[in-house]
């Protein structure tokens, strides 16, 4: 079967749907790129002395793994040069990184979290790369682009996707236009698009969240799960499956694939008040992808594409998934 390659699948958006200009076109086969790079460092593992932790924090206060860091080197040294970026935000950094002044620059901010789930490196287990693109404000023309010019509502995205490092190497992209799945033919080096316009199912009965923490949720997400967990003679009339990989580029892809809901939801841990993820390059980008595809995406009674940010590195609680059962955690939430 012959697919559709990324480049040609972006240049028929850049030139049917004008959603993709050259700029963001550019960028994101340069994300492309790097993701290759990284997918090729992380399947050699133990081969290529890049397992294990650097015994050092990022801006989260999370031990780094020689991967995150590696991963994060190889996305700022692939699109620095490239000239269609004003600058780049990483959950590695703890700033902005700008494009050093001996390079042309554009008009797109890019955002990623460089290898997320990289507890499950060592043992493994599938992980991702999550990118998110912005526009630089109008008002940042002619200086030099601030952290708050990044501060920008989910909305605003022109384009959101993840690269998964799993059994298959894929990239999962919207640019506004539908979910696309691409697999990377490692001979050729091409991303192949497999799976075209993306929908999760809107009924599920599976939920994906760390049962662990069952005593610090909040009354709705409780009243959710147990509902759950009485099956066909509860109120939900179905029995439910569970899933938690603890890689959310991994359980994403699987709900993106066959539905379910996944929650990590604020609760009453005081590092867990505000979530755990990250609004502006995990939340966000999952969460257009997530609605693009039909789904629903919400931190509690509110939509997470709306929220306005007020920090890089803020959290957010994150309940994304199959609509019906987002939308029913959603009225349970107004409820409380
Ligand atoms: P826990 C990975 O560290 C991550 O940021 C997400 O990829 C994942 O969904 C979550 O944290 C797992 O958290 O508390 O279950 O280990």
């Amino acid at each position: 079967m012959k697919y559709k390659t990324l480049t040609q699948y972006l240049v028929e958006q850049q030139r049917e749907h004008k959603a993709v200009s050259a700029e963001v076109r550019l960028l994101i086969e340069t994300v492309s790129r790097a993701c290759k790079a990284i997918s090729h460092a992380v399947s050699k593992g133990a081969l290529g002395g890049v397992l294990g932790s650097l015994g050092t924090e990022n801006v989260q206060g999370e031990v780094q793994k020689k991967l995150d860091v590696l991963s994060n080197e190889i996305l700022l040294e692939a699109n620095e040069w490239g000239g269609n970026l004003a600058a780049m935000a990483s959950e590695e950094m703890q700033t902005i990184h700008r494009i050093p002044n001996h390079y042309p620059k554009g008009q797109n901010l890019l955002l990623f979290d460089p290898l997320d789930g990289s507890s499950n490196i060592d043992v493994n287990v599938s992980i991702g790369t999550i990118f998110s693109v912005l526009q630089a404000p109008a008002e940042a023309a002619g200086r030099e682009i601030e952290e708050e010019d990044f501060l920008q509502p989910g909305t605003r995205q022109v384009a959101a996707g993840y690269a998964i490092y799993g059994p298959q190497t894929m990239l999962v992209l919207t640019v506004g236009s539908g979910v696309m799945g691409f697999t990377l033919d490692r001979e050729m080096g091409s991303w192949l698009l497999t799976h075209e316009n993306i929908r999760l199912p809107e009924q599920t009965a599976e939920f994906a969240i760390n049962m662990s923490n069952m005593r610090h949720w909040e009354a709705p997400v409780r009243r959710y799960i147990d509902e759950c967990l009485q099956g066909e003679t509860g109120p939900l009339g179905k029995n439910y499956n569970m899933r938690w990989i603890a890689s959310m580029v991994a359980d994403v892809h699987r709900i993106l694939t066959r539905g379910g809901v996944f929650m990590y939801p604020r609760d009453a841990r005081a590092s867990g008040r505000k979530g755990k993820l990250r609004l502006m390059y995990e939340a966000n980008p999952m969460s257009f992808l997530v609605e693009q595809a039909g789904g629903r995406a919400i931190d509690g009674a509110g939509r997470i594409l709306d929220v306005q940010p007020d920090a890089l590195h803020q959290r957010i609680g994150v309940i994304l998934g199959s609509r019906e059962e987002v939308e029913r955690l959603q009225r349970y939430h107004q409820e409380a």
